[in-house]
């Protein structure tokens, strides 16, 4: 073992951390953005990247890079949380300084630093933390002492762990630098088949949907800052900053569409770039808003935008409800669904399963509803409580916790229980869901009905086709099988479930009071917008 190093210039190595055995990673393949912009903080430090979604792991090769390094720095979310700390262990036994940060460190900071191979955590916005923090290490900033870094936790010399204050959101994102894209160089991303990037325009959410983690995330300690956004110049500048053979672009907003007349001003200047809009791109929506709004998916068309990703959730108004989703309804969902594939824009659903009051009967006629949309691709979840959020908070006081294993974090598997159904009941439905959705063969009939028509509004997806079948089609059915989920599965309960009807609700829908979570009602969210 190497004795610790006290390094001047460092060599710092990133790493995304393995893939998940289930989840989007056989058919989704995304840059990690949080590791580039991080990067981009510290320019005079050598960046490596090890990406355990797109690179094969070898022993010696993964050996010799974290040997050379000073400094890992490790991102992850909560179902990666294990493959992460394994990271770390190898790399404090290669005598390197461990630093995690993302989603689960800033959400369970205590689990993660329990963790004798974790230096440090860095919670909430990572740009700040991590250049001040960087700066300690190599000996740059003399007189700082780690107590005064916001947002850091670390462990003291007594092995006693230090949780410091909350890290302020910056104000201005256009102050940070572009994201470090060399990082990737070399490495090949793909979604669908497609060569693929990803960039970020806005950070945050002003709603607060129950299950959602985004806002325990993007959390101001003191201004209540919910939701800023990058200036249109420097939307353009980072969009022309992607190597020009990437394919797809997939907006990492938490929601995009917050505020229409930005996004109008965006997708006009991507429609208007000769540049960019060879690309076509991706994004995260809101069925109330693209409702309110159509006049948006008829720009996102001729933005070359193919797939935007709705939180359907669920069929029953009770739920959505519950869940601070008042303004989507069924009825919404459908039309904005009908819309957007009338347009040629592929619909990529979530659909929660088992959300609390909802009873097998309800579930099935989830699932009924979802098959009725003719979706492209939809994933179903089972209903999950992430730790930090007030939702787990409220699950654990109820005993509705089943697993502490962040592994059964992942979105495919149960975490927790409800009243009606165990966690068992849960874990079967996601399989019948799944099976009934892809397996069934109404899946194949509408698909392949947009696919054969080359002339129509899918003709884009017709010349994707081998990418389409490579990716999506054979990973995502080596995913079902490695799941279990076979058609055998599917309930004779199901298949004779019949949708009940939903009346067409034309209201109007507004972010109101009533959508913000209970401590804003009094002093309403900061939203900092860009021109
Ligand atoms: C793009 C995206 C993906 C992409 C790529 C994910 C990736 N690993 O990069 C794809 C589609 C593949 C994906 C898949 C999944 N995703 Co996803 N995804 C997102 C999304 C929309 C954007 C992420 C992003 O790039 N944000 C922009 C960057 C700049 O922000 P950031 O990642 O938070 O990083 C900042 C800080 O966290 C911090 N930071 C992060 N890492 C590090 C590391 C260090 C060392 C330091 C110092 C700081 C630091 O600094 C950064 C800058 O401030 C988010 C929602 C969102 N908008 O954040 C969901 C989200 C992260 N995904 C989520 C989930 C659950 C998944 C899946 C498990 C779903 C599934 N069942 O398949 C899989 C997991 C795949 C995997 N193995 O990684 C959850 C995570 C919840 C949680 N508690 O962990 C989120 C929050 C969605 C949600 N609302 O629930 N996802
Ligand atoms: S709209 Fe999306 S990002 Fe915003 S709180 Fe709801 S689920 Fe989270």
């Amino acid at each position: 073992m190497k004795a610790m190093k006290v390094p001047v210039n460092m060599d710092i190595l990133y790493v995304n951390p393995a893939s998940l055995k289930s989840g989007l990673d056989p058919i989704s393949e995304s840059p990690p953005l949080n590791l580039m912009t991080i990067a981009a903080m510290v320019p005079e430090h050598g960046a490596r990247l090890f990406d355990f979604k797109v690179e094969e792991y070898d022993e010696n090769r993964f050996s010799a890079e974290l040997n050379q390094a000073d400094v890992v720095a490790i991102t992850s979310l909560t179902p990666q949380i294990h493959a992460a700390l394994d990271v770390a262990r190898l790399a404090k036994e290669q005598g390197c300084t461990t630093i995690v940060g993302g989603y689960h460190a800033t959400l369970d900071p205590g689990f993660v630093m329990n963790d004798p191979s974790v230096d440090y955590a860095v919670r909430g916005e990572g740009e700040h933390t991590f250049h001040e923090l960087i700066d300690y290490i190599d000996g740059k900033t003399q007189g700082t002492r780690l107590e005064d870094i916001d947002g850091l936790s670390f462990r003291h010399n007594d092995g006693t762990i230090a949780h410091n204050k909350p890290r302020a959101l910056e104000c201005d994102l256009d102050s940070f630098p572009l994201p470090r894209r060399d990082i990737i160089a070399g490495k090949e991303y793909r979604f669908m088949g497609a060569r693929s990037d990803v960039i970020e325009t806005s950070r945050g959410c002003p709603h607060d949907c129950r299950f959602c983690c985004i806002v325990k995330m993007w959390h101001d300690p003191g201004q209540k800052i919910r939701y800023r956004t990058k200036s249109l110049h420097r939307i353009v500048q980072e969009l022309e900053s992607l190597d020009k053979k990437k394919e797809f672009v997939f907006f990492a907003d938490d929601n995009f569409t917050v505020n229409p007349n930005r996004v109008k001003t965006i997708l006009e200047g991507i429609t208007a770039s000769k540049r960019t809009h060879k690309m076509n791109y991706g994004a995260q929506s809101r069925v109330d808003v693209l409702h309110d709004n159509p006049w948006l998916v008829k720009l996102m068309r001729k933005a070359k935008f193919r797939q935007i990703f709705l939180g359907i959730e669920s069929l029953h108004q009770q739920s959505l409800d519950a869940m601070n989703k008042k303004h989507t309804t069924p009825a919404k969902a459908r039309h904005v669904v009908q819309m957007l594939s009338s347009e040629g824009i592929s619909v990529f659903g979530g659909m929660i399963i088992g959300f609390p009051g909802e009873t097998r009967e309800m579930v099935y006629q989830n699932i009924q509803y979802a098959k009725s949309l003719q979706l492209s691709m939809i994933q179903f979840t089972p209903i999950t409580a992430f730790p930090g959020t007030d939702f787990h908070e409220e699950m654990e006081a109820r005993g509705m916790i089943t697993s502490t294993d962040y592994r059964d974090y992942d979105l495919f598997h149960a975490m927790m229980r409800t009243e009606q159904l165990s966690t068992e009941d849960l874990n079967g439905l996601m399989k019948e869901a799944y099976a009934a959705y892809y397996l069934d063969g109404d899946y194949i009939k509408h698909e392949a009905k947009k696919f054969l028509n080359p002339f129509g509004k899918w003709g884009w997806l017709f010349k994707k086709l081998p990418g389409v079948i490579k990716q999506f089609l054979l990973g995502g059915a080596t995913m079902l099988k490695e799941q279990g989920i076979m058609r055998d599965v599917i309930s004779e309960e199901l298949k004779g479930t019949t949708l009940p009807d939903f009346t067409d609700n034309q209201e109007k829908s507004e972010l109101d009071v009533d959508a913000m979570p209970r401590e804003h009602r009094v002093a309403p969210p900061v939203f900092l917008e860009q021109q």
